[in-house]
């Protein structure tokens, strides 16, 4: 911290990266460029106005009807009495009391999703998991709103844990550099997203390696709605959205009947080829998946998928699927699907081929690390042996003791009387936010921790204002990427805010579970003892790093941990031999068909991929409702983080939604002009931007503006959440389809 009169700069890091801070005072007065990162965001430029915004949660604050009456309606529109803290702290840990004694622990949700602050001690998450468990357990959520669909089913396809193969076993981009001649790349490679990764991400090289790629003569086909999806310079085949496995089965068509299929490469190490192929080829149905049959469906010509599938099989040739595939109505398809097809090209193995998931949706995917764990705080055990698929809480409110179907089990929903956020913002990142209003009144009790008035704080009945990374001492260290940060206290709490770990001990203190909950260990001391243990197992990886005093008088240093040259994917081995290094799939081999997901039974994720059509889409347009709408991460921001200050920004809100100029001309609409997006879910405003850099027929606005008033009249700022569906990619994956949305567009003024 700075003295009066001084300023003083210091290095941080965020999940969007490294950057310099200038503290004058107890004020963040400016942020600049971490020096080594060879494209800085832009995100942190607003973080100065963000972190000492009038939006900061100030003192604890009770929502008035669930104090005086504990009434659960009200939340969204009732005022809040602010407490001392002592008092705030005496009523939550009472309530938790009641409820656990009264419902018992599973009758608290604490999935808690969300991308709260980057540090690794003071990870908001990892403190509200802990805190629940020393009290006695929670019900917890799985996978993420990110790749919550592949999660479940690329295990049943790889046999390997999604994010194992994600961030362990994908090719490095030296390696595709080297190798790979055609780049696929299912809804591109984006560098805007790859601004952030979980954790941190300092150098941020994606955009870098696509210069190389451009130098080498690479090609790259980026396959989706949107030009901008990959970087300029790319070549840019549009399709429709939610049709990529209708042309993935078309470009298998015809790798299957022009006998480019790797027949070798699918005796050896795959199964089920023969039970896919009546499917393909029509046998079974009479339709064959052929370039002609997908040409109307995904609005790509037939000749143009003959010649991808030709050059696909030529070359070496690496697809890539990025994570909005699967989230959308039988997510599950698109990504099982290019798995077979990468089966059936036969280049699974080799180095700068087969198929990767994700590169470009976060930075550190693509980076080649030697696997050198970060810091996580233990989360304690779980005493409540109970999830939900963490896309599904507005069904789980909503259904108490309704059965569902999840990836085989037949489950049902807990019956949840006190829902506990730490960390996450269901107002931004839930789907049908007028939907999860409703649901959202049936707990009893909702607890959340908050540095910010975000509209979940605002629909809480309990606020306790947490501090943000700038408030307090943290060390920074992720798996993905290859530098050591400490993360010094920049400046005092704003407020009366604290920490999420004090406010933690508070309420475990009051519930006989303090020791349990702190071990006996203050903040700095749970920082000395992570980073104890992270110095030990970096010496066995033969990594000095200097202790604690060191790495805060150096505030950052570079690991060397970078795998160099060529890597051998996880897939090598079994490629050389599938019998000595087999797959953990049933069969040992890459599962075409998948006995066990067959035996579940379900005809929205039959026995292999198939092409099944969504159920909003382009192919099922309405005259109420014929443009679908993609809901991309904003390149300003992350998620809804830092948006009270950008929102103040002239002219920034409404957010922008780009439409083509063909449906613009259409509703008499220009760039600039302010707009009316709905559809039967609900309504908000937009700016129109006309641009023919989106397939006719789609619409984008990306998520991250607040959520205005719930209500179902007009969100002002142009939250996307009040138009998106609610509803599981299917009963095997149960993941978010955020991208399964059909809208209409107005001009608000009612011309055009
Ligand atoms: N339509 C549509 N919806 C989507 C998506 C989409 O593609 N389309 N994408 C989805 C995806 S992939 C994701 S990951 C989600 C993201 O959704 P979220 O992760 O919920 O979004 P964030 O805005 O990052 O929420 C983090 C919250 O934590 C708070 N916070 C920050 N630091 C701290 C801290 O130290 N302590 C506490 N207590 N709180 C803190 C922030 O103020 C913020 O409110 O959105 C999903 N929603
Ligand atoms: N700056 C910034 N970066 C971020 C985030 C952020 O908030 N801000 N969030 C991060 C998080 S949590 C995640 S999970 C990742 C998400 O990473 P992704 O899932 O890869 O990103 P999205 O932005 O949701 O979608 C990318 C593009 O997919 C296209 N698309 C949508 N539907 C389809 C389809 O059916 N087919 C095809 N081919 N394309 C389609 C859209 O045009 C969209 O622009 O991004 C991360 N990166
Ligand atoms: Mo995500």
């Amino acid at each position: 911290m700075a003295d009066a009169g001084e300023t003083v700069t210091r290095v941080t890091s965020s999940h969007w990266g490294a950057f310099e801070v200038d503290v004058a005072g107890d004020r963040i007065v400016a942020t600049r460029p971490f020096a080594a990162d060879p494209a800085p965001p832009r995100i942190p430029d607003i973080l100065p106005a963000a972190v000492h915004h009038r939006s900061r949660v100030a003192r604890p604050a009770i929502r008035r009807g669930w104090l005086e009456t504990r009434r659960r309606d009200g939340r969204g529109s009732d005022d809040f009495v602010d407490l001392p803290w002592d008092e705030a702290l005496d009523i939550a840990a009472e309530e938790i009391d009641r409820v656990r004694r009264e419902h018992g622990n599973a009758a608290i949700f604490g999935g808690s999703y969300g991308w709260g602050s980057a540090g690794r001690f003071h990870h908001a998450q990892s403190q509200v998991h802990r805190f629940l468990n020393s009290i006695g357990g929670y019900v917890a959520s799985f996978g993420s709103y990110s790749t919550g669909c592949a999660q479940a089913i690329m295990p049943h396809v790889f046999g390997v844990d999604f994010l194992t193969l994600l961030y362990e076993h994908q090719d490095g981009w030296q390696t595709i550099h080297d190798h790979t001649e055609t780049l696929v790349m299912f809804g591109g490679i984006n560098p805007k997203n790859a601004q952030v990764s979980m954790g941190g991400i300092t150098e941020h090289e994606t955009a870098g390696w696509f210069d190389r790629f451009a130098a080498k003569g690479m090609r790259r086909i980026n396959i989706g709605p949107q030009r901008g999806d990959a970087p300029e310079g790319c070549e840019w085949l549009p399709l429709r959205p939610g049709s990529d496995t209708a042309l993935m089965l078309a470009l298998a068509h015809v790798l299957e009947t022009e006998g480019l299929a790797d027949r070798e490469f699918l005796d050896r190490c795959t199964s089920g080829y023969d039970r896919f192929r009546p499917y393909l080829t029509g046998a079974t149905d009479g339709v064959p998946k052929d370039p002609d049959w997908a040409a109307p469906i995904c609005g790509v010509a037939a000749a143009t998928i003959r010649d991808l599938a030709r050059r696909m099989a030529a070359t070496r040739t690496l697809i890539t699927v990025a994570w909005s595939l699967q989230r959308a109505e039988h997510g599950e398809q698109p990504y099982w699907m290019s798995a077979v097809l990468a089966a059936m090209l036969g280049q699974i193995g080799l180095p700068g081929g087969g198929v990767g998931y994700g590169y470009g949706a976060i930075g550190g995917v693509g980076k080649s690390l030697i696997g050198l764990r970060g810091m996580t705080l233990p989360q304690l055990r779980n005493p409540v042996d109970e999830t939900i698929p963490v896309a599904r809480i507005a069904d789980m409110l909503r259904h108490p003791g309704q059965p569902y179907d999840f990836n085989g089990r037949r489950k049902v929903y807990p019956d949840i009387r006190l829902v506990y956020w730490a960390g996450g913002n269901p107002y931004h990142h839930h789907q049908d936010l007028n939907a999860l209003h409703e649901a959202w009144q049936r707990p009893d009790t909702i607890i959340v921790n908050e540095p910010w008035w975000t509209a979940t704080a605002k629909r809480a009945d309990i606020v306790f204002p947490a501090t943000t990374p700038y408030e307090r001492e943290d060390v920074g260290r992720t798996n993905l990427d290859d530098y050591l940060f400490h993360m010094p206290r920049l400046i005092p709490p704003v407020g009366q805010a604290r920490d999420d770990y004090a406010i933690f001990a508070g309420l475990a203190g009051r519930l006989d579970a303090g020791e349990i909950f702190t071990e006996g260990r203050s903040a700095e001391d749970w920082i000395a003892h992570l980073y104890a243990e992270y110095r030990e197992l970096a010496a066995g990886a033969g990594i000095d790093v200097p202790d604690l005093e060191g790495l805060r008088a150096a505030n950052w240093l570079r690991l060397p941990i970078r795998a160099e040259g060529p890597n051998r994917t996880f897939f090598a081995p079994f490629r050389d031999d599938p019998a000595a290094c087999p797959l953990p799939t049933p069969s040992g081999q890459i599962e075409i068909f998948s006995e066990v997901i067959d035996g579940f039974g379900y005809d929205d994720c039959p026995g292999h991929p198939v092409w099944l059509p969504p159920s909003e889409w382009l192919g099922a347009a309405t005259a109420a409702a014929p443009l679908h709408l993609v809901s991309p991460q904003p390149g300003d921001k992350l998620h809804s983080q830092l948006e009270c200050a950008l929102a103040d920004m002239p002219g920034a809100r409404p957010e922008t939604l780009v439409i083509n100029p063909a449906d613009a001309g259409a509703r008499g609409i220009g760039s600039g002009d302010l707009l009316r997006v709905f559809n039967a879910r609900g309504a908000c405003r937009a700016r129109a931007l006309v641009s023919d850099a989106i397939l006719p027929g789609v619409v984008a606005l990306p998520t991250g503006a607040w959520f205005g008033d719930p209500g179902g009249n007009l969100d002002p700022d142009g939250n996307p959440n009040v138009l998106t569906r609610d509803r599981g990619t299917s009963r095997l994956g149960q993941g978010c389809s955020a991208h399964t949305a059909l809208v209409e567009v107005a001009r608000l003024d009612g011309a055009g």
